[in-house]
């Protein structure tokens, strides 16, 4: 069975998305602790099960709700993450994506309602976006299904025959970087954490990620522990989300173009 995970900013389509992906038998339930609605469904005819995550803005979650998603990825490595966006909201919405490809867990993205965005006169070149961002980029309407076939061969593949993507490596600002690579070492060394997500939960970490700072008091993960006051004191967080945010505005204009006609609208 091959779990594919649907993860997004909320009011981006994600249920739509499940709903059409999904036969009628999907199970709905709440995430523990929280009132949120779970819901589990399978693609038909397929081994893939589909997962509808809450709706959040970041893996740093302001709310109870919101931190469904991370706890589910620092208890779950789906086999696919399909990362559901905004088309016409790209800069706000790349910001989660960013952090879900900095895990080193397969990704696929999809611009959903790319109807809006169409009616703008924007595109963007979908080659671009997926070179810069290391993962394959899709389009869908899943409002009128447009895309959806292509997207479902996607996630009924078998993941094991697919190349993996990286995780996207960022160029942080060196004293960043140099505690990022240091306590993801040590992780991986002293604690035989997997080194993606040693990575990863650094990266968090430093981050000031709620979640992942509970986490790793909880596993006494002395690495992040030990240094928490001086990431905290050299504002490591703004720094990662200044060059997080860089990073996309550069991204997006390499990637932006205009919309001549609709023929040359590849979706
Ligand atoms: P979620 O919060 O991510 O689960 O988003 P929903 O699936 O609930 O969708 C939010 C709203 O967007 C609903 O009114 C959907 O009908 C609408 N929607 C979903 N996908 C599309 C799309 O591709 N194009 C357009 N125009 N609307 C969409
Ligand atoms: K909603
Ligand atoms: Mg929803």
């Amino acid at each position: 069975m091959t779990t594919v995970a649907l993860l997004g900013n909320p009011n981006t389509g994600k249920t739509t998305l499940f709903n059409e992906l999904t036969d009628k038998y999907a199970y709905v339930g709440n995430w523990t602790g929280v009132t949120v609605e779970k819901k589990v469904g399978q693609i038909r005819h397929s081994h893939t099960k589909v997962i509808d995550l809450p709706g959040v803005y970041s893996l740093n979650p302001i709310t109870k709700d919101e931190s469904v998603v991370t706890n589910y990825l620092l208890g779950h490595s789906p086999d696919l993450i399909l990362n559901v966006t905004n088309a016409s909201q790209l800069k706000r919405n790349l910001l989660l994506s960013v952090e879900v490809l900095e895990l080193g867990v397969p990704v696929i993205i999809t611009l959903n309602m790319i109807d809006d965005l169409k009616r703008t006169g924007h595109y963007y070149n979908l080659k671009t976006l997926s070179t810069e961002l290391g993962c394959p980029v899709r389009t869908t309407n899943a409002r009128n299904k447009e895309g959806l076939t292509e997207l479902k061969a996607d996630l009924v593949r078998d993941q094991s025959e697919i190349k993996p993507n990286l995780p996207l490596k960022l160029n942080y600002p060196l004293m960043v970087n140099q505690a990022i690579r240091q306590a993801a070492t040590s992780l991986t060394k002293d604690y035989k954490v997997e080194p993606k997500f040693a990575h990863w939960l650094a990266i968090q970490y430093i981050n000031n990620n709620k979640v992942v700072r509970k986490y790793a008091t909880m596993h006494q993960l002395k690495p992040l522990l030990s240094q928490k006051a001086y990431y905290d004191a050299q504002k490591f967080d703004d720094q990662i989300f200044e060059t997080r945010l860089s990073f996309i505005e550069k991204t997006l204009a390499s990637a932006t173009e205009q919309l001549q006609s609709t023929q040359h609208v590849a979706i």
